[in-house]
């Protein structure tokens, strides 16, 4: 039977398309072709430090926290500022408890600490006790598995690496017949399939798009790996797809400005569980905070822009001996890497020349871990703080931030069954499908935190249930 079905088609081995392919042939045994253009398997998703949301998880029940799908997508809609699907939103939030099961049960993640980044009325960040982070872990699992398949049962699994799809081929009734990739000699081969699902990721390394969309932030630095140049998105936008909010790109307040190599274009992410956990922005022209940490990205970088200095240190992330504690494998690569130093409140006072006594900074960090009292910005209080004894001599961690191009929100336009649509939102082309970053539509004009590799699981199973049906 295999041998006569045509195998569904997977551009990308992100986490959108290893959580598709996953779904695909574990579940329905139907036979797949993995393609990326890269060397290497997992996109920007290999790099995710934070973790993955899930509201109403057992982690959050053995954790006593409280949280609904419902809750979940207030927070998402909220962020979004009524841009995007509500649709897509409610089944990102929906399907999120069975994403992180899934990912459990069937690849023994653990997924069993959580942390509440900006946006989040509760914790519900998945990331997993162990050395590894969770981007890391989660591409790890779900590639393995393939790639063990891939060489007992060659018929079901294909995975093609330095293979870059270039073009679709349609037919009359404008259904799916094939594709086309370039291979690393520079040929071209067509694959006949019924089925090609995108999960090409974004656009942040393409200066030639973010001109288009985005011109204001191409000065920006970039957490963007070079695979990330929207491929996806001009191939589906030349086929007539509806691109949805292609203006919608992501600034995260937090990239680490290297000390050794201050102009780097590029930067590493700081984390947002670093603030998640109980770390804290302070403006170096002040010495104070100046934001809830906790706020949206979107409204931390508005912040970040108005009150910090243009100069070369932009902002100042503290975080406390309890964040080393909590985050520890991150905290010790930062370390490694000298982007953050372990430090004293006095030294830090001295180091950047803050406007404040070192007694009145002791004091900031005292009253923001009072849990009697209101936080000067509204943010929640969490268990990991400063504590109240905090002196010139407590040891603190810090690094230098700036803001960075991190994320596109815009994408073509899908539907909750994956399929892509075309400008009157009806389903453009029988057989095509887009999960991940190239899709638009799930985060409207700002991404939650954690929310991206969710839509990967949560969108890449939907296309290959909805796949799956044809093959009935
Ligand atoms: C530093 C960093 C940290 C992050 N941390 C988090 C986090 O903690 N939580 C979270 O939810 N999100 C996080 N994100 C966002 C998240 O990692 C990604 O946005 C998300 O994983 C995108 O997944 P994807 O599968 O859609 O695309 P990707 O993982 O980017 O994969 C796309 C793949 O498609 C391939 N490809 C592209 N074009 C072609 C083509 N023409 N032919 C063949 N292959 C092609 C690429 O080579 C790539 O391998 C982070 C992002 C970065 C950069
Ligand atoms: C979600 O928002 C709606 C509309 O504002 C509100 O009625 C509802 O109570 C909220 N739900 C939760 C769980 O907060
Ligand atoms: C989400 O769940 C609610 C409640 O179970 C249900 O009514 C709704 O149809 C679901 N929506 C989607 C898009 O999954
Ligand atoms: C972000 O800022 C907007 C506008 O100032 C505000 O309405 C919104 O509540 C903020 N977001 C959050 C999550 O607080
Ligand atoms: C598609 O094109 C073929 C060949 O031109 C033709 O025979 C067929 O009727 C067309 N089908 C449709 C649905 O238009
Ligand atoms: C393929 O094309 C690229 C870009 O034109 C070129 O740099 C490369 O050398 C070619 N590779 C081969 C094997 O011909
Ligand atoms: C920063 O603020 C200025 C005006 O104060 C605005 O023009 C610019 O677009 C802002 N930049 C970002 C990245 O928000
Ligand atoms: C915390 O705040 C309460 C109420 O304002 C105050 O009484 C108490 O002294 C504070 N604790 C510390 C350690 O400052
Ligand atoms: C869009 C963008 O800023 N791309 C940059 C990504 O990072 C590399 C450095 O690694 C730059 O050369 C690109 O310009």
């Amino acid at each position: 039977m295999l041998a006569t079905m045509s195998p569904v088609v997977i551009v990308g081995t992100g986490l959108a398309g290893l959580a598709t392919g996953n779904q695909l042939v574990n579940k329905y045994k139907i036979p797949v072709i993995l393609l990326d253009k890269a060397s290497s398997i997992g996109g920007n998703s290999i790099k995710a430090s934070s973790g993955i949301n899930g509201a109403m998880t057992t982690t959050q029940n053995a954790l006593n926290v409280k949280d609904t799908p419902e809750l979940f997508f207030n927070d998402t809609l909220k962020s979004a500022k009524a841009r995007g699907s509500q649709l897509l939103m409610t089944k990102l939030s929906n399907d999120s408890k069975l994403a992180i099961q899934w990912l459990q049960s069937e690849f023994n993640i653990k997924l069993d600490l959580l942390a509440q980044l900006g946006g989040h009325s509760v914790p519900r960040t998945h990331r997993s006790s162990g050395k590894l982070p969770p981007g890391f872990e989660i591409v790890q699992a779900l590639s393995n598995n393939l790639k063990t398949l891939s060489e007992s049962k060659p018929d079901l699994v294909k995975i093609l690496l330095n293979s870059k799809v270039v073009d679709l081929n349609l037919n009359n009734d404008s259904a799916i017949t094939g594709i086309q990739y370039m291979n690393e000699e520079n040929e071209t081969i067509t694959i006949q399939t019924k089925h090609v699902v995108f999960c090409s990721g974004g656009f942040s390394f393409s200066r030639e798009m973010l001109k288009e969309f985005a011109p204001q932030l191409m000065d920006l630095p970039t957490t963007n790996g070079s695979q990330t140049t929207g491929d996806g998105q001009k191939l589906l936008s030349k086929l007539g797809a509806n691109m949805i909010d292609m203006d919608q790109v992501q600034v995260h307040p937090t990239g680490f400005i290297d000390p050794n190599d201050r102009q780097s274009h590029w930067k590493f992410l700081a984390a947002e569980a670093l603030r998640g956990l109980g770390g804290i922005l302070i403006a170096p022209n002040t010495g104070k905070r100046f934001v809830n940490e906790l706020d949206t990205r979107d409204n931390v970088t508005a912040a970040m822009n108005k009150t910090c200095p243009k100069d070369d240190v932009r902002a100042l992330i503290v975080m406390s001996e309890n964040v080393y504690q909590a985050y520890k494998n991150n905290m010790d690569f930062y370390l490694f890497k000298k982007l953050i130093k372990k430090s004293t409140i006095k030294d830090l006072v001295d180091q950047y020349n803050l406007p404040v006594t070192v007694d009145e900074f002791s004091n900031e960090l005292i009253d923001y871990s009072n849990e009697s009292t209101k936080d000067t910005f509204n943010r929640a209080h969490i268990i990991n703080n400063f504590g109240s004894s905090v002196n010139s001599d407590t040891p603190i961690y810090v690094g230098e931030v700036t803001p960075v191009v991190h994320f596109t929100m815009g994408g073509a336009k899908i539907n909750n069954k994956a399929e892509v649509l075309d400008k009157n939102d009806k389903v453009l082309s029988k057989g095509l499908y887009a999960a991940g970053e190239v899709s638009g539509g799930v985060h409207g004009s700002n991404r939650l935190g954690g929310s991206s590799l969710l839509e990967c699981v949560v969108f890449g199973r939907t296309a290959a249930d909805s796949i799956s049906e044809d093959f009935n």
